[in-house]
């Protein structure tokens, strides 16, 4: 091969070990994200409440599931509060601090929101 068609492997080859070495970071974050629970995070299907938002918005159990909400925003007091189907089903006390957990029993899309920041919007999906 010509010196060129070297120089043009090597670039190549750089490109995939700089590729490389992204994905083993990436995995060594999720690995780490996985295993830092220091004990308080709950076993099953969890929201976070924080920064003015359910996190994830919009999560997927299934039927008879229990879903954990952790408020921690800092003191500011929110709530799960359920709206369209699920207004009068799903409700949670205004809370600063603490959990709230809910079984569902019924498949459906459970959309809530937060009765002091209407803003604020989330969703469980219950599949079968
Ligand atoms: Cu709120």
């Amino acid at each position: 091969m010509t010196p060129g068609q070297s120089r043009v492997r090597a670039s190549a080859l750089r490109r995939s070990l700089t590729a490389l070495v992204a994905l083993a970071v990436l995995g060594t974050a999720v690995a780490c994200g996985g295993t830092d629970t220091g004990g308080t995070e709950p076993a099953g299907p969890s929201v976070t409440v924080a920064d003015m938002a359910y996190q994830p918005a919009s999560l997927t159990v299934r039927v008879g599931e229990t879903v954990t909400w952790t408020f921690d925003d800092r003191g500011t007091p929110h709530d799960v509060s359920g709206t369209g189907t699920a207004e009068g089903v799903l409700r949670s006390p205004i809370q600063a601090s603490g959990t709230f957990t809910y079984t569902f029993t019924e498949p459906g899309t459970y959309e809530y929101t937060c009765t002091l920041h209407p803003e604020m919007q989330g969703a469980v999906i219950v599949t079968p």
